[in-house]
């Protein structure tokens, strides 16, 4: 079994203007001439933890981390109050991709995401496929209506009930025929007392179904009220609007990108994002290697998953 490389700093780090009003936090660790990577983070809304950088070996590889608009250490944040979701689509994300690319001064790069980070991958290959020197995919998330309606509208709930139950307590009966449509509304209340219990709730909800065991220091750092509230924003905004992608469209267009040498790695247990969509995604994309970890959820912190992530980046580096 592989695990996590040792702790490091980053070498430099920055706020790059992306327009719109928009502050990417970024940060590059590792070796300043190894080969480069960049990190997009899950959720969307989430954002990029220290161990994030461990992913990868220091000595071979120059580490771009960056937080997605409205998350993490960008700015404005989500969770302030009044802030404007409009600039805030898949396609302004990849175009925000690009334009760190560039500031770097990098050609190319691999990309390495985990759920909506895979999304967030694949999205940007097929725009950018000369960018991208390889593609490292876990827990696979295309975001069609099955994948939504999975997670989000109550099937997956039969695993988790006593969790799901505090996710539907949070919506009004009346408006239980999409829960997706009701949080929307209540997320973005501008009242504290409504906002606030909703979007713990539906990040209590998401950081539960996350890891196999149970993870209570997980599920406390992902409901910490301002996280939750940028991340259940975030999400939800981009469920309602389906991720301004058609239905289907990241594995229709798998053919764009299917020259990129690629690693899914995909966890059996994964209640977030279940192994159909990345079995489809292997489907249409045989060429890439397709790895299922028999005892693993979601989580980029699963052993095995982190295992087989940590050999996929050696392996491309060597
Ligand atoms: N959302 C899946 C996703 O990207 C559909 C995701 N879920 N939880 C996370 O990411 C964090 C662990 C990063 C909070």
């Amino acid at each position: 079994m592989r695990t996590l490389y040792p702790e490091i700093e980053p070498y430099t780090s920055g706020m790059l203007d992306v327009g719109d009003g928009q502050l990417i936090a970024w940060e590059v660790s590792g070796n300043p001439d190894g080969k480069p990577v960049v990190f997009p983070h899950g959720g969307p809304g989430a954002a990029v933890s220290p161990r994030h950088r461990r992913a990868f070996d220091p000595a071979l590889y120059r580490i771009v981390l960056f937080d997605q608009r409205g998350s993490g250490k960008s700015r404005p944040h989500a969770s302030d109050p009044g802030f404007d979701l409009s600039s805030n689509t898949t396609w302004h994300l990849v175009a925000d991709i690009e334009r760190l690319r560039e500031h770097l001064g990098i050609t190319s790069w691999q990309v390495f995401g985990g759920s909506w980070g895979s999304t967030l991958a694949l999205a940007y290959a097929q725009t950018h496929p000369t960018r991208v020197d390889e593609l490292v995919l876990r827990g696979i998330f295309t975001l069609r209506e099955s994948e939504l309606t999975w997670f989000y509208e109550g099937a997956a709930g039969q695993i988790f009930p006593e969790v799901w139950e505090r996710y539907v307590a949070q919506v009004p009966e009346a408006e239980r025929g999409s829960f997706i449509r009701a949080y929307h509304r209540l997320l973005n209340d501008p009242d504290p007392a409504v906002h606030g219990p909703a979007a713990v709730a539906w990040a209590t909800w998401e950081s539960t179904a996350i890891t196999l065991l149970p993870q209570p220091e997980v599920v406390a750092s992902f409901t910490d009220p301002t996280f939750a509230l940028a991340f259940a924003r975030i999400e939800n905004h981009y469920f309602v609007n389906k991720g301004w992608l058609d239905e289907g469209q990241l594995l229709r267009d798998i053919h764009l990108i299917r020259h990129i040498p690629a690693v899914i790695v995909q966890g059996r247990y994964d209640v977030c994002t279940p192994p159909v969509t990345a079995y489809d995604l292997h489907k249409a994309w045989p060429e890439a290697q397709f790895l299922m970890i028999d005892d693993a959820g979601h989580s980029f912190d699963e052993p095995g998953i982190l295992s087989a992530l940590v050999q996929a980046t050696d392996d491309f580096a060597r």
